[in-house]
């Protein structure tokens, strides 16, 4: 018999503080104004250009973001700061990335009707990793009392559907049995908050999945892995050059290319259309209808984006529930974005029905897959 992938199981972890547009746009230009009063000489004789206010309108309408969770809401408020405080933990404790991870793992694993023991690979797939080595997904796999192997992997905001095709990969070819896929994205980490272009975008957030074979799953629960597709397309359009390479070049240390950085209108304008026929093209070559399709989970990063997206792929335009939105409220989390949009809002798909979890992001990188409710 042929062995499948089905996601037996979900979970999430919101951290508990939120920033609402308001505050955010209330901090950032508290800050504008002390930086235009600190250099108004300088502002006057032409030297420098002043800083501008943000606006919530402009946010909620570019974006459709309206607020976002965050690990410290204070650091990241408090205009004399703008960065997360989030302090520096003993080698002894576990770290705040393998923290929120395994809240997110045990939601996963409970609906699984899985305990820690029973999982024998840890994949910790997100678009930041708060140390070079030992791996999170080590320390996540020893703090569940997973068995087996685990590694850190990265691409982006596609983090956790090309993790998925690998836990899927692993299960169909018996190198695992069952691979918790973790997405602790903490995105305040690296915004830059004083950049009015993006201070807006991100906000944290954990998410897991348990992938395992189709031997022993719960017969009727969970979703099967009909198929899974990933294109990845180079492009500078979204970038951080944050790495160990830094400190080998003084110069760099502290310039903001060191943060996230993107050319927003190019990335809506070429990632839309290649989403939108990724998803089309799968479904042709599958032989499925989009008339087949119950609901599309797509990634998080923009409401207009997702618009676009969903109105190509079904051709008309969609119900909110088929393309449910996560994003008002949790803002992008990068690769986490499409499975809170699945988490959430999954449980009123009938048995033989088909969805489509699809993300995009820096790389350029898109991965969709094509689930079926068992
Ligand atoms: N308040 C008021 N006005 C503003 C603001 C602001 N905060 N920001 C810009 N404006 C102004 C601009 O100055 C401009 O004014 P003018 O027309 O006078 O020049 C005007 O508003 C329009 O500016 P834009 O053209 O930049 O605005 P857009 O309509 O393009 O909207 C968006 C900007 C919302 C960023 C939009 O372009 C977008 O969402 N694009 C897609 C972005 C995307 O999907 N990126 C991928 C996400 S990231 C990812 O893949 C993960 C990376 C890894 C994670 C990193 C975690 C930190």
């Amino acid at each position: 018999m042929t062995i499948s992938a089905v996601i037996s199981g979900s979970g999430l972890f919101t951290p508990p503080d939120s920033i609402s547009n308001e505050e955010l746009v209330g901090s950032f230009n508290t800050w504008v104004d002390r930086y235009n009063e600190a250099h108004c000489e300088a502002i006057e004789r032409g030297d420098m250009a002043p800083k501008t206010h943000s606006s919530v309108a402009f946010i909620e309408k570019a974006s459709g973001i309206k607020s976002r969770y965050v690990i410290d809401k204070k650091g990241i408020l408090d205009p004399d700061r703008m960065v997360p405080a989030i302090p520096e933990r003993a080698n002894s404790s576990h770290s705040v990335m393998c923290e929120i991870a395994c809240h997110a793992a045990q939601e996963a694993l409970d609906q699984a009707g899985l305990v820690g023991t029973d999982i024998d690979a840890v994949i910790v797939a997100a678009s930041n990793l708060q140390r070079a080595y030992p791996a999170v997904a080590i320390e996540v796999q020893a703090a569940l009392g997973a068995t087996g192997f685990a590694f850190d992997m990265n691409v982006a905001c596609s983090s956790a559907t090309f993790g998925i095709q690998q836990a899927s990969d692993a299960v169909r070819s018996g190198s695992a049995r069952r691979v918790l896929m973790v997405n602790p994205e903490i995105c305040t980490g690296h915004l830059n908050f004083r950049d009015r272009d993006s201070h807006f975008i991100f906000g944290d957030v954990a998410t897991a999945v348990v992938i395992e074979s189709s031997e022993t799953a719960k017969e009727g629960a969970g979703w099967d892995i009909v198929d899974s597709r990933l294109q990845t397309i180079y492009s500078n359009n979204i970038r951080n050059n944050f790495g160990f390479l830094n400190r080998a070049d003084e110069s760099g240390i502290g310039q903001i290319d060191k943060l996230f950085m993107q050319e927003g209108r190019k990335v809506f304008k070429e990632v839309c259309p290649a989403v939108a026929t990724q998803i089309s093209d799968q479904l042709a070559a599958l032989n499925l209808d989009v008339k087949d399709l119950s609901r599309i989970w797509l990634h998080q990063a923009n409401q207009n984006m997702n618009d676009l997206i969903a109105k190509k792929v079904f051709g008309r335009d969609p119900a909110p529930s088929e393309s449910p939105t996560i994003l008002d409220e949790y803002a992008n989390t990068s690769s986490a974005g499409s499975i809170i949009a699945f988490h959430k809002h999954n449980a009123d798909i009938n048995s033989g029905e088909l969805g489509v979890l699809c993300s995009f992001g820096a790389g350029y990188s898109i991965g969709s897959l094509i689930l079926r409710r068992r």
